[in-house]
């Protein structure tokens, strides 16, 4: 019988250094012999990859709430194409983003009603295993983003008080779920970030990880 696999999310706000990390993860569990699947939201099937596009750069803004089922659409779509058979493949997933950024950056960003949020994450399957909470100062973030030279989404066009709520929500959402959630400081260079980050999967999955 296939071994599970397991599901690990990376979450924070905009330059906390996800996508770095996951990637530095996801070359971490192949040396160790695991089968991995590099993945990302909104995004990570072809639908997906659409709402994508039309969520970040495309020329219609949304509702609120629109915007909410937007993304919940598009993760459906992710984890019955990519997601679940992964995992039922036995590959670890290491997803940059995944329902958390709904709940901070709809619900404590942009005030849709949280209850409804949890409500549709409820509804889908399987949750993650293990969250990783990059976390990193408001200073920290924008450094980052400006130094990085590509065109901002729709998102980093938002402004401070906006990314300030949706930090804050991270860390609510951090600190009501400590058995799956682990909150890792961003601030420090890639490398320690990396150790800190293998040290937790080790700490969460024990011998598995190996
Ligand atoms: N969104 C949403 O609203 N609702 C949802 O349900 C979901 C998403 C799933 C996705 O954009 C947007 O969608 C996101 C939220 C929204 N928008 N925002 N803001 P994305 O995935 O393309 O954008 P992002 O997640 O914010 O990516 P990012 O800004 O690139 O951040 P990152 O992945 O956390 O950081 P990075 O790309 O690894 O690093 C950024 C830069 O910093 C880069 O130049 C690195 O070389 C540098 N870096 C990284 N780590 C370090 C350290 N440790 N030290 C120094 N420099 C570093």
């Amino acid at each position: 019988m296939t071994a599970p696999g397991r599901f690990i999310t990376l979450e924070g706000g905009e330059g906390a250094g996800k996508s770095t990390q996951a990637r530095l993860l996801a070359e971490a569990l192949r040396d160790a012999g695991h089968s991995v699947t590099e993945t990302r939201e909104p995004g990570g099937a072809p639908g997906a990859e659409a709402l994508r596009t039309l969520l970040l750069h495309g020329p219609t803004t949304f509702t609120p709430e629109a915007e909410t089922l937007l993304h919940v659409a598009a993760r459906a779509e992710h984890l019955a194409r990519t997601i679940r058979p992964a995992l039922a493949g036995g590959q670890w997933v290491v997803c940059d983003r995944f329902a958390d950024s709904t709940m901070a950056y709809q619900g404590y960003g942009l005030g849709v009603d949280r209850t409804m949020i949890a409500t549709l994450a409820a509804l889908l399957e399987p949750k993650p295993d293990l969250t990783l909470m990059l976390d990193v100062s408001a200073a920290t973030a924008a450094a980052r983003l400006a130094s990085r030279g590509r065109a901002a989404d729709r998102y980093e066009t938002l402004d401070p008080t906006f990314h300030e709520r949706v930090r804050r929500g991270f860390r609510t959402i951090a600190a009501t779920a400590p058995e799956r959630c682990i909150t890792i400081d961003g601030n420090n260079p890639p490398a320690a970030v990396h150790t800190a980050i293998l040290a937790a999967v080790q700490a969460r999955f024990g011998g598995a990880a190996k």
